[in-house]
């Protein structure tokens, strides 16, 4: 009801036109219509990330893989999401699982072979679920045939397509490397010269400068649109362009290394250039991962005049939380509120609240405590779905799956872990503390096996999986909660089901109210005639607030508690983590 009034009033300015194959032709109709709004499939509906190693395991060998997906593809429908954006899957020594890219064209078999791919992202797409792919193209893996010749020549065709520095010129000017203590430089001896790397040893920097390896790129990307995905997220792009005459970089500079590194002017060129070959013709979008470090910044990624890229997926709420001390309700309230109000106008971000790089949603925001994870992970997936912005939700997080306990920094395989451990240990930290600290925050927490029932190895894989199950997959699983009309499960479909009904919680206007309160998160969204006011008990006690007597309650959307909720005389009175979204007048 609510998604036809909000349509009557509206026509769509589809100004970069979207792809119309599974869109019935009652609602192109209501599309032209519109008034106002831009609208596009990429802003509307909700976003799953997959991490293929870790989701399902069809054959056996531990791993995560196409086919395990395709048994699963109907749990996807059902989840009401509209897009699935996959981490790599291609041919790799999975030094940094997957984000080291030998063959940009083939898939890495321990996930299947190119029809089990393409069988996948049909099967979803005829479910009205687009394929987002990762393009990691900052760097590839060592072991690309580029790099292997480059290495072994100076006069190889494909030595420019990496940052060389000779070594008859002396040391190289100190870099900063993400993932390597020991610096962006590394020497190979066949050529006498160091190359360049953002991440590990093992990923060398790709050559942006160079037109030739530009178009190798957009051909990678073409192959793939020709596939039929329907996007792309970029990954570590704001690293791409560099200065290659290589200048001295002030002493520590690598505590603000993305105004070093990242989004140099240049990089905008390539982006257009990019869009004009690969994105506009072939119909499709893409997000940036990372943003620069202004807003100005990230609106000249992602405005549609930019002609750039679409959707900006920016870092702040990562780097809050990420320490056991944890975040206050303010900061949280103010990064989300300073983020909406930059794109109030223009532009379009993504929201989340986990990935494959950071820990697990419930443990960093909400409360993993046994008592509180049922509702507090409702309440975190009520927010996620009804902030204005794309939803992001990180697979898994649909059951409010935790962190897991790994003490021991023997079972950490994960590249960027092991970098920090040995930097602490060189520096002589204190390395139980360091062990808390990584214990919390680090990306082998989210990336453990998906949870679908309580028999051995959580249903995951029938043989050994190539990652501890957490434990608590007896409690926390798909088939436990598939029936139970209260778990996380059925709240997040139903929180699904409404922002796909009601364009006001996608493209409404947010107003943040009790900016100060210290348990409530409170917001309305409005979209002409429509409001809702979405009501958060971010707190473990009881939380009041009184409603101001121009708003008065018509009816409840949704509500993470059975008992009904009422707001008499405008006094709200919220339940530990309870989530509530009304209709208000
Ligand atoms: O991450 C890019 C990035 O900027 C990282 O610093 C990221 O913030 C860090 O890993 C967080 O812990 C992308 C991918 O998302 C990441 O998984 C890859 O390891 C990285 O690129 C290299 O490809």
């Amino acid at each position: 009801m609510m998604y036809r009034l909000s349509l009557i009033s509206m026509i769509a300015l589809v100004t970069w036109s979207c792809n119309t194959s599974n869109q019935s032709s009652e609602e192109t109709d209501e599309q032209e219509e519109m008034t106002e709004i831009d609208r596009q499939w990429w802003k509307e509906g909700t976003l799953y990330q997959i991490y293929p190693q870790s989701f399902k395991d069809s054959d056996g060998d531990g791993y995560g893989d196409f086919r395990g997906i395709i048994e699963e593809l109907d749990y996807l429908e059902s989840l009401g999401i509209t897009a699935v954006w996959m981490n790599p899957f291609f041919e790799s020594p999975m030094v940094d699982n997957g984000y080291d890219v030998a063959d940009y064209r083939a898939i890495n078999p321990r996930y299947g072979t190119m029809e089990d791919f393409e069988e996948m992202m049909t099967g979803m797409q005829q479910r009205g679920i687009r394929f987002v792919l990762d393009v990691v193209v900052n760097h590839s893996s060592d072991q690309h045939e580029w790099f292997q010749a480059a290495k072994k020549s100076r006069d190889s065709e494909y030595r420019e397509y990496y940052h060389w520095w000779p070594a008859e010129k002396g040391e190289p000017p100190y870099r900063y490397s993400l993932f390597d203590p020991e610096g962006g430089w590394d020497y190979v001896e066949e050529t006498d010269s160091y190359y360049l790397h953002t991440f590990a040893e093992a990923q060398p920097d790709l050559n942006w400068e160079n037109p030739k390896l530009r178009q190798e790129v957009y051909d990678i990307m073409k192959f793939w649109a020709e596939k039929g995905v329907d996007g792309f997220r970029m990954d570590a792009f704001q690293f791409a362009s560099k200065d290659i005459t290589y200048p001295e970089f002030p002493e520590g500079y690598e505590s603000d290394f993305i105004k070093y590194h990242g989004l140099r002017p240049q990089l905008h060129e390539y982006l257009k250039e990019m869009y004009l070959e690969v994105l506009e013709p072939y119909n499709v979008y893409a997000v940036a991962e990372g943003s620069g470090s202004t807003f100005q910044d990230a609106h000249d990624l992602v405005d549609a005049d930019r002609k750039e890229l679409q959707v900006a997926y920016h870092f702040d709420y990562v780097s809050m939380s990420r320490t056991p001390d944890r975040y206050t309700l303010a900061e949280f309230k103010e990064v989300f509120s300073k983020w909406d109000s930059a794109f109030a106008e223009a532009g379009w971000m993504a929201i989340f609240l986990s990935n494959h790089d950071n820990s697990r949603m419930v443990n960093r925001f909400g409360d993993p405590r046994p008592e509180f994870r049922t509702v507090s992970t409702q309440m975190l997936n009520t927010f996620l779905l009804s902030m204005r912005g794309t939803p992001y939700t990180y697979y898994g997080d649909e059951l409010g799956m935790t962190n897991i306990d790994m003490p021991n920094i023997d079972e950490y395989v994960d590249i960027e872990a092991l970098g920090k451990y040995q930097t602490a240990k060189a520096k002589g930290a204190d390395l139980d503390a360091f062990m808390k600290e990584l214990n919390y925050n680090s990306r082998e927490n989210g990336r453990t096996p998906m949870q679908w029932d309580a028999s051995e190895n959580a249903g995951f894989t029938s043989g050994k999986p190539w990652k501890r199950i957490n434990p608590n997959y007896v409690e926390i699983n798909v088939a436990e909660q598939n029936d139970n009309p209260n778990s996380v499960l059925n709240h997040f479909r139903k929180m699904t089901a409404l922002r796909n009904d009601n364009l006001v919680l996608v493209y409404g206007d947010y107003e943040l109210l009790w900016p100060d309160h210290d348990q409530i998160y409170g917001f309305t969204r409005t979209l002409n005639d429509e409001r809702v006011l979405v009501l958060l008990n971010f707190s473990v006690e009881v939380a009041t607030a009184e409603l101001s007597n121009t708003m008065s309650i018509t009816g409840t959307l949704i509500n993470n508690y059975s008992k009904e909720f009422n707001a008499e005389g405008g006094k709200l009175s919220l339940e530990p983590y309870q989530a509530v979204i009304v209709t208000i007048q």
